[in-house]
């Protein structure tokens, strides 16, 4: 699509007038709690924990290639949109959503009251091992042993999943493989760095390259690959990511609340991706392939994303822009932090 100076200006009034309104929004007084694993009680932890396992239960009901069950489906829907919404401006917004969308399943469907629980990472950097968010009885199990890194023990040892790691689906069981050189991405030092960034650009790199991966990697198994959503642990690890971010966002507001940016199509890999990184591991050979320089995306005809951008999800969900979401309190969503 080719962009002119009016189709931008409409766009760039499009987004201001979409970010004063949602501002705007009746206030979220009943708002919803998420905590800290670490500081559930052992009835809370296995609350969520048997929610989960309700939708996993729960036969598939959107109609989409590949998944049975209803948690299943929510691994399609990421793995399906992951080439536009990783390595572009759109991945803290995406990845806020899809937690979201899994809590609310969670509540509607499973009967689910309790907080959405997020994994405090850097207290178990470098030590994943031993962190009491795989315990067996009251977590989520631990990593993997023997063909296929499956997972041994907890409440998800005997899932079989029909999605894939990508687009090839092939039944499996939930893998890990603890790597504590790649957790220890997870470290307070690099929130801290992260958190100095100034723009919304330079944090969202800086927090995909090591807070975020350090998770995926670390973990291993299906959780480095577009079927992360596959170990249930990624809602976890992305509700902690997600506070990250809003507490980047709560520390200035009126910059950083509505502030968006980044290219809105994979026109090209962060630079980190072409590097070795710090446990020494060549770039991955299993991404997805470029787009064409300036294609556009839906609600953003430029190649920025903007607060129009619209996270799509399959036509199976609602589609929302990037705008309705930035304000974790207002507008469509109201919850807090502990
Ligand atoms: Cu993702």
């Amino acid at each position: 699509m080719k962009l002119t100076s009016l189709s931008l200006s409409i766009a760039l009034l499009a987004a201001e007038t979409a970010s004063a309104s949602f501002m705007e929004q009746t206030a979220c007084t009943n708002k919803q709690q998420r905590k800290s694993w670490h500081t559930l009680t052992a009835e809370e932890r296995l609350d969520y924990l048997h929610a989960e396992q309700c939708l996993m239960s729960l036969p598939a009901k959107y109609g989409l290639e590949g998944p049975v069950t209803r948690y299943d489906e929510f691994v399609r829907l990421h793995s399906l949109a992951a080439p536009d919404f990783h390595f572009t401006g759109a991945f803290l917004p995406y990845h806020r959503l899809i937690v979201h969308n899994h809590y609310e399943a969670l509540r509607t469907e499973c009967n689910y009251s309790g907080p959405q629980p997020y994994w405090n990472e850097t207290l178990d950097a470098g030590n994943f091992k031993n962190s009491v968010v795989l315990d067996s009885a009251t977590g989520f199990g631990g990593e993997g042993a023997a063909i296929g890194d499956c997972i041994q023990d907890g409440p998800f040892k005997d899932y079989i999943s029909p999605i894939g790691s990508y687009r090839i689906d092939t039944a499996h069981c939930i893998s890990r493989k603890i790597d504590e050189c790649q957790s220890s991405k997870a470290a307070q030092v690099y929130i801290n760095n992260c958190m100095a960034k100034q723009t919304f650009g330079d944090f969202w790199l800086c927090i995909e390259e090591l807070p975020h991966d350090g998770l995926h990697q670390g973990m291993g198994g299906i959780l480095r690959y577009f079927g992360s959503p596959g170990d249930p642990l990624f809602y976890l690890h992305h509700a902690y990511i997600d506070k990250v971010w809003w507490t980047w966002q709560s520390a200035d507001p009126e910059h950083r609340l509505y502030e968006i940016s980044g290219q809105n199509q994979l026109y090209a890999f962060p630079k980190f991706l072409s590097e070795t990184d710090m446990c020494g591991v060549a770039p991955e050979s299993i991404l997805p392939p470029l787009e064409p320089y300036g294609l556009g995306a839906p609600g953003d005809p430029g190649m920025e994303t903007t607060l129009g951008h619209v996270l799509h999800w399959a036509g199976v969900l609602t589609n929302v822009t990037v705008g309705e979401i930035m304000d974790i309190e207002g507008g469509m969503l109201c919850y807090e932090y502990d």
